[in-house]
């Protein structure tokens, strides 16, 4: 299976001339030695082009037509570095350089990670056939926190996780080193994610015992020469679960002591260990606010403790509280942007890419761009707790890039949220990009063969936020399937086109968190008795006699505010409101008009249906794609395919019946009519729905 090996599959070039100019430009290769990184390099290199160029490729420093990796400063003198010099002045640490001079091609950096990433890129051109001839690349990463964030827990159960088992073994670990480990950091650099946040957010402290670090040392240890910082989750009330005290008031001196003390802890194992992400007052998590203080409390305290080793804080800004009775989508940014300019220089705030939580749609997060003075870091669910677990495709860099190039307004136009990322629109830096993972103990990593496009595409655009996503689509098919164009071209449109498909049949027009309870497994518009009203999904929809949608305008609860003007103003009227998000900002009558001339109430039975009618164009398409795709994956991607057209119609019928009780209003002709009857769907129950959820909801 192509998908076993993820990206890095190296099958043999199918172009038979490609393949000729390739052997042609690499009869030999000369490779720097002399670190593990280096040793690391010289293999994949071997390797990789064994199999795609299917011949030995000597090693030897000949004249011309020679791969040549070297550091810069190792680089033989003369024409070579000379004439580097002025690109070499733009890398950063991680950046590298790819140019064909005097018939050789010469990757080279000032460090031996930049040079792991030049090497990685140079094959991801071989594997996709691009020339290679006329080479001038020059590449640094745009953020530096490259981060995957899992939602592991001790016990190997993942929050959230669709793929099997949490990946880290604790029980035999630090002695034993499962392979997977390693392929897992290989697999990390070739796409440039340089950390990676080994436990769930919902903490665990005994992660901070001596028997614990040990294991995370083991770990760290293997992905260290990939260029790969393992971080922790700290939970804000470890002090007094593993450390005997009586409080955790950062503002506690014995506390700040504690903390300081476990930090040195760990670095004396991990002397490169990245640093601790947290989630306070959140959800039930403990946090500075029981004792009074504040975020910035909490961050700094931390923050200090780290900074002698470099390290940092990765604070989230995923809060909202059971006793503020405002609209949920306000919450973060009210308790956060007081605070910009307070947090210490090594802490980041890391925000959900919108306010609610990792729906199929949001607007951006009114925070970026809303704190000038402090580091925001994006943070991307890339497991589709809310996008049909792993049973369903969809591509989600479409909706990383919709986000991403989201125009905040902040300073003027063009002040999209990746320069909010990237650091650029307010000087930042500190910047970076994490994503929740999708991996686990699957034979395939991700559980759908399809959820590894959206680990590659998050790790492309981390290290360059302005990707456009039909590029990663494109690449990642080229990388993990086949070449082919008659491959390539239409999987490129089922991938682009799937997000849109997916906000159709469970939430068009703005809908938003209307799935069941707990679990999060199809569709529960009905949900109303919670915990709280913000875990029910009727305080979402609102749906009435009148309409439809939360008015989060000036007259509701005015949300809308958080933006910046030209883009409130346009959220706040709903005629220049995007359709798209209509619903998540106005509450909207049945009848009301829409562009097209048909009614809300139309629209919402034709959208539900066109995401119908649209996986099963998926499944026709896919049809077409059996001869360039193995047998096992064939079949695997049909099964899978079929359960989410069953899912997308569930989606349809069930909302469509639910909501018709408050609209009356017959169904268009063009829909198709519900199978079953609305107490059917309301009957169902999933016991068995994957993934641990905590106790609070
Ligand atoms: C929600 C998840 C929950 C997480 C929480 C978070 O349902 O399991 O703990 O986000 O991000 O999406 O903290």
């Amino acid at each position: 299976n192509s998908t076993d090996s993820l990206w890095l599959h190296y099958r043999t070039i199918e172009n038979k001339k490609v393949l000729k100019d390739y052997q042609q430009a690499i009869q030999s290769i000369s490779i720097q030695k002399g670190s593990e990184t280096l040793d690391i390099i010289n293999e994949e290199v071997k390797h990789a082009l064994n199999t795609m160029l299917q011949q030995k490729t000597p090693t030897a420093n000949k004249n011309s037509n020679s791969l040549i990796i070297s550091k810069s400063i190792s680089l033989k003198s003369g024409k070579n570095s000379s004439s580097l010099s002025n690109e070499l002045a733009q890398l950063t640490d991680e950046g590298y350089l790819i140019q064909s001079i005097e018939g050789n091609t010469i990757i080279t950096s000032k460090t031996d990670i930049g040079l792991l990433y030049g090497t990685f890129h140079f094959l991801r051109l071989l594997q996709t056939e691009q020339p290679i001839d006329d080479l001038s690349i020059v590449q640094s990463p745009k953020t530096q926190i490259r981060v995957l964030n899992h939602w592991d827990n001790l016990d190997r159960t993942v929050e959230r996780g669709y793929a099997g088992f949490s990946i880290w073994n604790w029980h035999t670990l630090p002695e034993y080193i499962d392979q997977r480990y390693i392929e897992y950091a290989r697999a990390n650099a070739s796409i440039g994610i340089n950390g990676t946040v080994l436990t769930n957010v919902n903490a665990n402290a005994l992660v901070l015992t001596p028997s614990y670090i040990e294991k995370v040392k083991a770990l760290a240890d293997v992905f260290r020469p990939y260029g790969l910082k393992v971080y922790l989750t700290a939970r804000f009330s470890a002090p007094m679960e593993i450390g005997g005290l009586k409080t955790a008031d950062p503002l506690n001196s014995e506390v700040q002591k504690w903390w300081q003390q476990k930090t040195d802890e760990i670095y004396r194992s991990v002397p490169d260990f990245g640093g601790f992400l947290v989630k306070a007052n959140s959800e039930g998590q403990p946090g500075p606010q029981n004792y009074g203080r504040t975020h910035v409390d909490g961050a700094n305290m931390l923050a200090k403790a780290l900074k002698p080793h470099n390290g940092i804080v990765m604070w989230r800004a995923f809060v909202y509280s059971e006793h503020d009775p405002s609209d949920r989508a306000k919450q973060a940014y009210s308790e956060f942007v007081p605070f910009d300019g307070q947090f210490a220089d090594n802490v980041l705030v890391q925000v959900k890419n919108g306010a609610i939580d990792f729906q199929p749609r949001e607007p951006f997060h009114p925070m970026f761009g809303a704190m000038p003075q402090t580091p925001l870091m994006m943070e991307f669910q890339i497991t589709q707790e809310y996008l049909g677990f792993s049973t369903h495709l969809v591509f989600l860099p479409k909706l990383f890039e919709e986000v991403l190039q989201s125009d905040t307004y902040r300073k003027g136009k063009e002040s999209i949220v990746a320069k909010v990322v990237d650091g650029t629109l307010h000087n930042k830096k500190l910047t970076g990009m994490a994503g929740v993972a999708n991996i686990g103990t699957d034979d395939n990593w991700t559980g759908h063969p399809f959820g590894q496009a959206n680990w590659y595409g998050f790790g492309r655009l981390a290290w360059d936020p302005y990707l456009s996503s039909e590029e990663i689509a494109e690449e990642w098919l080229r990388l993990t399937f086949s070449t082919n164009e008659d491959f390539v071209e239409p999987m490129k449109k089922l991938l682009i086109q799937s997000r849109e498909t997916v906000v159709k049949y469970m939430t068009p027009l703005g809908l938003h968190h209307i799935m069941d309870a707990h679990h999060h497994y199809g569709p529960g518009p009905w949900i109303s008795k919670m915990g709280r009203p913000d875990w029910t999904s009727v305080y979402y929809h609102k749906a009435d006699s009148i309409g439809i949608g939360f008015d989060r305008t000036t007259s509701g609860s005015n949300a809308t505010s958080q933006y910046a003007d030209p883009v409130a103003a346009q959220f706040n009227n709903i005629s220049n409101t995007p359709q798209k998000y209509l619903l998540w900002f106005h509450h909207v009558p049945w009848d009301y008009q829409m562009l097209n001339g048909k009614t809300l109430w139309n629209n919402l039975a034709l959208t539900y249906q066109e995401g119908v009618d649209e996986v099963e164009e998926m499944v026709s398409t896919w049809h077409k794609m059996e001869p360039y795709i193995s047998k096992l994956e064939f079949k695997e991607v049909e099964m899978l395919l079929s359960i989410q057209l069953k899912e997308a119609k569930w989606w349809k019928n069930a909302c469509m019946l639910y909501f018709q009780q408050f609209s009356d209003k017959p169904f268009p002709a063009e829909m198709e009519k519900p199978e079953k009857s609305l107490e059917y769907y309301q009957s169902l129950k999933f016991p068995f729905a994957p993934g641990i959820r905590p106790k609070w909801d």
